[in-house]
């Protein structure tokens, strides 16, 4: 009988989804295509796009930068993987950001970007992404667009209701979507209900630096955490996160964690627990963890270890977290822009679940419970919930919001974005999009204040709809203009990876913050920079050979370099001279096991070199800087191990800073 139920159930969600990717495609692929699509978004050559769209590469670890309305691609800004195009997690200065306590991790798996905000508006201050598979967040600065800070999330595991931020960006959260032993130990699979938990972390970020720190992590039941959104607005003060696998099953989940007709939203209030943990509250757990940060005048970012985190126990603090029932294994949990209405979608669910915050704090003011869950007051769902939408669709996952009162959430499973009213739970319109939708995206749409003219929809799959390029085509967002009655599909372009979740801002609020467009060599404050030609040098520290290398329009100082020995490690110190922005070079030397440098004016970056056979071995710039790039080159020669030829270094015969005779 069990065998029985088990492969209908799977025959069913394996039909579903076959329908989904073919025959809506036949319907509005062309035709939904209305004449003026091509002038909305058309850029002009020259012109700016009005938006950013900062949309997560998924298994590419990375977050890509867009411009909006065009699509257009304008840097991938490399996070949580190792990138060769900068040099990010290769150069000796960036290696630390992608230390964890596993050691050194060259990959990851980037989910959800959310903007910094100030007063329930986007601010364009931070991003702020989540790694789902070594739990860690990370910060990108929008001065610079780098990554700044990469944080570790010990006790947790499969980081993924993460990492959205509260309204003033007082917090950023983590979320374990496994729960795991806490704190990890050896024990059987099989004695997971119970004993096993699921950690909820808060992030406190600072206001000036947004430089974060774990405040403290909630010891949560073992159900899995899926997704999160802060309150905002009335519900300021409170966070809540979708769960499932409340059954607390360890094997074959697709069945297993699907059994019960309800799982839960936890809603947690963190301003009562922060404060709880002000007053001294909450217990020191040893956990090991990285913190990397970026020092931008140093150019080079350190680790340090976190020994222990601050837990609390959900018992501790009554009154400050509750479970509210909703529909079956609900993914998304979003918070429309009033703060009064949380929605769990369902994926496995006929409807959508639409609680009241009003209705929540009432309920518990009455007390209107039906039991608890290891000891936490599930609220009677008729005294919570507002309302159910329902059938709008098939597998219903994120919901964004405009400014007008409307909600635009996803169906996987029927391959669309449906429009509805919040208030009547009326359904407004639908439109199908090109095929299995994940994320869609409103710029500020987890705000107070949605720019409500575009929506993205990011796509898992894309079938027909580009170029055959093998057995996978890449995966693709979709832009709506939202502003009318009906949502108007006007382009379709190819994203990085697979796009999990974005966040969008008017350009112009990230314009204001002036990035910086003059480098001052007096500002680098790099222990092996210079600041002219004429302190570059070569250094030889026993079998170590330290190059202070200077690079300018068009070439290196010094250019000629002697005296390296078969065996020795070679260290590449090179400070870019240029002071102008947009004037990076490039660095690579034959056989280097490991990537170019790209270097940025005014910055040091260093690469290491260990020379394995003799010869005379080239070295160039690698990106096209001027007319004479192919003339910026330089030489190394490598003499064999026992060679006593001393180190020399020249530029056009001379040692650089020595007076000439
Ligand atoms: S979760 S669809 Cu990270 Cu929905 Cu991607
Ligand atoms: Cu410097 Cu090409």
């Amino acid at each position: 009988m069990k065998t029985i139920f088990k492969s209908v159930f799977l025959f069913v969600l394996a039909t579903t989804f076959i329908v989904s990717c073919a025959p809506s495609d036949k319907k509005g692929n062309k035709g939904a295509i209305s004449g003026n699509a091509a002038q909305k978004v058309y850029v002009a050559p020259g012109e700016h796009d009005s938006h950013y769209a900062f949309i997560s590469g998924g298994f590419s670890g990375q977050l890509a930068v867009y411009g909006l309305p065009s699509g257009r691609l304008f840097r991938v800004i490399p996070v949580f993987s190792q990138d060769p195009e900068k040099g990010y997690g290769y150069s000796e200065e960036t290696k630390p950001m992608l230390m964890t306590s596993h050691g050194f991790v060259p990959w990851g798996d980037s989910h959800h970007p959310d903007i910094s905000q100030t007063a329930g508006s986007v601010d364009g201050r931070w991003v702020f992404i989540n790694e789902n598979n070594t739990p860690r967040i990370a910060r990108i600065s929008l001065k610079t667009f780098e990554t700044e800070e990469i944080i570790e999330i010990p006790n947790s595991a499969g980081n993924h209701s993460s990492s959205f931020v509260t309204e003033n960006s007082e917090y950023v959260v983590a979320g374990t979507r496994f729960s795991v032993p806490f704190p990890q130990r050896d024990m059987p699979i099989s004695e997971m209900k119970g004993n096993f938990s699921g950690a909820l972390s808060f992030l406190k970020i600072d206001p000036e630096t947004g430089h974060m720190n774990i405040d403290f992590q909630i010891k949560m039941p073992g159900f899995n955490y899926d997704l999160s959104h802060p309150g905002r607005g009335k519900s300021h003060g409170w966070f809540f996160f979708s769960t499932y696998n409340t059954e607390e099953s360890n094997s074959l989940m697709e069945v297993n964690a699907s059994q019960n007709d309800k799982d839960f939203i936890a809603a947690i209030n963190w301003k009562k627990i922060a404060e709880y943990v002000k007053n001294g509250g909450g217990k020191r757990v040893p956990s090991k963890y990285a913190h990397n940060t970026w020092d931008d005048d140093a150019h080079t970012a350190t680790t340090k270890w976190g020994k222990d985190v601050l837990v609390v126990e959900p018992k501790d603090v009554p009154g400050a977290i509750f479970f509210l029932p909703t529909a079956k294994s609900p993914h998304g949990c979003d918070v429309d822009p009033t703060g009064e209405y949380i929605i769990g979608n369902g994926k496995l669910a006929a409807q959508m679940t639409i609680h009241s915050f009003t209705k929540m704090i009432k309920a518990i003011e009455d007390k209107a419970f039906d039991g608890d869950a290891y000891g936490i007051p599930i609220i009677k769902f008729d005294a919570v919930n507002y309302g159910t939408l329902n059938q709008p669709g098939l597998g219903p996952l994120h919901t964004e919001f405009d400014t007008r009162g409307n909600g635009y959430t996803t169906f996987f499973i029927s391959s669309e974005v449906v429009k509805w009213n919040i208030k009547d739970l009326k359904v407004i319109d639908r439109h199908p999009v090109y095929y299995s939708v994940g994320h869609l995206m409103i710029p500020g749409g987890n705000s107070q204040t949605p720019d409500d003219k575009y929506l993205v929809a990011m796509n898992k799959i894309t079938k027909d709809r580009y170029l055959p390029t093998g057995p996978e085509v890449c995966q693709s967002a979709q832009l709506f203009d939202i502003s009318g009655e009906k949502m108007e599909l006007l382009l379709d372009f190819p994203t990085i990876g697979e796009p999990h979740y974005a966040a969008g801002i008017s350009a112009d609020i990230i314009k204001k913050n002036n990035p910086t467009k003059i480098f001052r060599l007096e500002d680098n404050k790099h222990p092996y920079g210079v600041t002219s030609e004429a302190e570059t040098k070569v250094v030889r520290k026993g079998k170590e050979v330290h190059i202070y290398m200077s690079m300018i329009r068009s070439h290196f100082s010094p250019d000629n370099i002697e005296g390296v020995k078969v065996g020795d490690k070679v260290f590449f110190h090179v400070t870019n001279l240029e002071q102008d922005y947009d004037v990076p070079h490039g660095i690579s030397m034959i056989g280097a096991n490991t990537s170019e440098l790209l270097i940025m004016p005014g910055r040091t970056t260093t690469f290491t070199w260990e020379p394995k056979e003799v010869g005379v071995w080239p070295f160039y710039c690698t990106d096209f800087c001027s007319a004479l790039h192919q003339e910026m080159q330089g030489y190394v020669r490598v003499s064999p191990k026992g060679s006593n030829l001393p180190i020399s270094f020249t530029l056009d015969g001379d040692v650089p800073g020595e007076e000439e005779e």
